[in-house]
């Protein structure tokens, strides 16, 4: 069976869990303590040699990085497919997917290790830099979704990796501009499918 190396509250897992869900694949979860450091753990390292979650071992092939583990299970596994078929679309998707891992998850980071602090460590400064780096990505999905229901023309890899990034939306109370309507309604589409409640954990 297929086993994921994952945290429950980790957003690139949490990615992962989609996928697998999405597609209907069974797997067993091994949890990896962040808290505990555990994804430093010399036996760890041989699965993931940086130290991070997601990894996923279908069968004894190793895999990691949740971008990379979806290629791999889009391939590997290819019904339901999570990427449109002609090449203009799969290039648009992976630069969505690539939009979300490099500007748009990493200011939710930031925000994370700061309200691990104790209230009074805190900067603020850098958290309101944060929130005002993602609510500019806004603008960019809200004009990606123009006319479309999902951000590759049909559901793929792309919406499915900011899906873990809704609930810290609410919890970090990040404005979304009602004028965003077309991200407000893709938000609300992609909350609705089965597998957004079935991945939290
Ligand atoms: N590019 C990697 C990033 C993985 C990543 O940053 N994982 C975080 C959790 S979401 C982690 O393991 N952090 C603990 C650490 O880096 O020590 C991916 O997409 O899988």
């Amino acid at each position: 069976m297929i086993k994921l190396y994952h945290f429950p509250l980790s957003t690139n897992s949490r990615k992962v869990r989609i996928v697998l869900i999405e597609k209907g694949l069974e797997f067993e979860r091994i949890n990896i303590d962040l808290g505990k450091k555990e994804q430093k753990n010399p036996d760890y390292l041989k699965v993931h040699p940086f130290g991070q979650v997601p990894a996923l071992d279908d069968e004894g092939f190793v895999v990691y990085d949740s971008t990379i583990i979806n290629e791999y299970l889009e391939d590997e596994y290819p019904y339901p497919p999570l990427l449109p078929k002609d090449s203009d679309g799969r290039a648009r998707a992976r630069l969505m997917e690539d939009f979300r891992d490099n500007y748009f998850n990493p200011p939710f980071v930031e925000i994370i290790h700061e309200v691990r602090k104790p209230e009074e460590q805190r900067d603020l400064k850098l958290i309101e830099h944060a929130k005002a780096e993602i609510t500019k990505c806004f603008d960019r999905i809200e004009k990606e979704l123009q006319g479309k229901e999902y951000l590759a023309g049909s559901f793929s890899l792309a919406d499915i990796a900011y899906m873990p990034n809704f609930d810290l939306i609410e919890r970090f109370s990040i404005p979304v501009d009602p004028k965003h309507k077309n991200m407000l309604a893709w938000t609300v589409r992609l909350k609705a499918r089965p597998s957004f409640a079935a991945s939290a954990q």
